[in-house]
């Protein structure tokens, strides 16, 4: 049986104060052009369906479109809430939902519930876990003491009668962790209201595999067959070099489970440069890649640019960020001569020459000295 696995779809997601809206509804036209062709039984989503608790107008409309495209093919499509969503909203019609088969979880009642589908080896069960906090359990298991979210997921793990001789795999947004395994975290995926402490990864040892969601690069802890799906896109420079992707897994008979990625483009790329502003505005530079990425420019010109950033977009035109970063900051000072002569006794204008010279290894013009004389005399009355 083939399944494709996603995550962190975040509809609705501004990245620096741009939509993402439109690269969402093309990142997904791929992904319903690889469903067509490959055809599998299920599509798994494993949670940050939205961006926000309450999305926005244009993301409720888009995740309309694509669930009802997704659901317009063969595959079965299961989704769990993740963090950044809302339980009981991403439920809402759920129940009339599952009879065309697309399960929807956002809230979880104590246990989890499989759905069951077959194929020649027999029966896969695909157990949903909405992401859950330690509190999400009250109520549910009497005086029972659940100490942080590890404790939690086992809990419920262990309580929703899984029988693991049969072939099962887990949809689950939590941190996993530990273990010696060190995962890769993004920007892009810290900015949640607490509760996302860190869950032992060797729980889910015993899942034929388990699809995961929350850390928006895609990749395995521990074996291939625990993995976080990623993101669809680019949604932080921290991800610039990351490749993004849907997990397509081949599940066969019990212990059998074959994993690969297949890439997604987006309209734009997110890239950083760094350079001086006369490299990074040369044709040499520009036809490298395409300008009109998503940018995260760095200048590290010595001297002021009048207009830096009206310059750089008049280039790149879908600049996000433009940072600065002075070569002559990170050096080392060397001596400013006051190993002979007693700190006082310098004026300050004096001492700010030799550090002026110091770094720029050069005097201060007349003028540059003029300018700091000024200053002087309105902070502290003189030089
Ligand atoms: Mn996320």
């Amino acid at each position: 049986m083939k399944f494709m696995h996603l995550s962190d779809l975040h509809i609705g997601k501004t990245v620096n104060g741009v939509s993402m809206i439109e690269e969402q509804r093309h990142v997904f036209g791929q992904i319903l052009g690889y469903l067509r062709t490959i055809k599998p039984e299920a599509v798994l989503v494993a949670g940050d369906i939205y961006d926000r608790a309450v999305p926005g107008v244009e993301a409720v409309r888009l995740f309309d479109d694509f669930l009802t495209d997704l659901a317009g093919e063969s595959a079965a499509v299961l989704l769990i809430a993740g963090n950044h969503d809302s339980p009981e909203r991403l439920s809402y019609a759920s129940r009339l939902l599952s009879r065309e088969d697309v399960f929807l979880r956002g809230v979880l009642d104590g246990k989890m519930r499989p759905v069951t589908m077959d194929d020649e080896y027999g029966k896969v069960n695909f157990w949903l876990l909405p992401f859950i906090k330690p509190s999400s359990l009250r109520g549910y298991y009497g005086d029972a003491e659940i100490d942080g979210c590890s404790d939690a997921v086992k809990t419920v793990i262990e309580n929703s009668g899984i029988d693991f001789d049969a072939r099962n795999v887990l949809i689950s947004h939590q941190f996993y962790a530990g273990a010696g395994i060190d995962p890769i975290r993004s920007d892009s995926e810290t900015d949640f209201v607490g509760g996302l402490d860190a869950v032992d990864a060797g729980i889910l040892s015993r899942f034929d595999y388990a699809a995961l969601g929350h850390l928006h690069r895609a990749q395995s802890v521990g074996g291939e067959n625990i993995r976080y799906g990623g993101s669809p896109l680019k949604y932080s420079f921290s991800e610039w070099k990351h490749e993004k992707s849907v997990t397509l897994v081949d599940i066969a008979e019990k212990g059998s489970v074959s994993v690969s990625a297949l890439p997604l483009t987006p309209i734009h790329d997110m890239r950083e440069i760094k350079g001086p502003i006369d490299k990074l505005t040369s044709g040499e530079v520009l036809k490298d890649a395409d300008p009109e990425d998503y940018m995260r420019v760095v200048l590290t010109d010595r001297n002021d640019i009048i207009d830096a950033m009206g310059k750089i977009r008049s280039v790149y035109p879908n600049v996000m960020v433009l940072d600065f970063e002075n070569p002559d900051a990170d050096k080392e000072i060397g001596s400013l001569g006051l190993e002979d002569e007693p700190v006082q006794n310098v004026t300050v204008l004096d001492l700010f020459s030799r550090f002026f010279k110091e770094i720029k290894k050069t005097d201060m013009s007349a003028r540059q000295e003029k300018i700091v004389r000024e200053l002087l005399e309105k902070t502290e009355g003189g030089a």
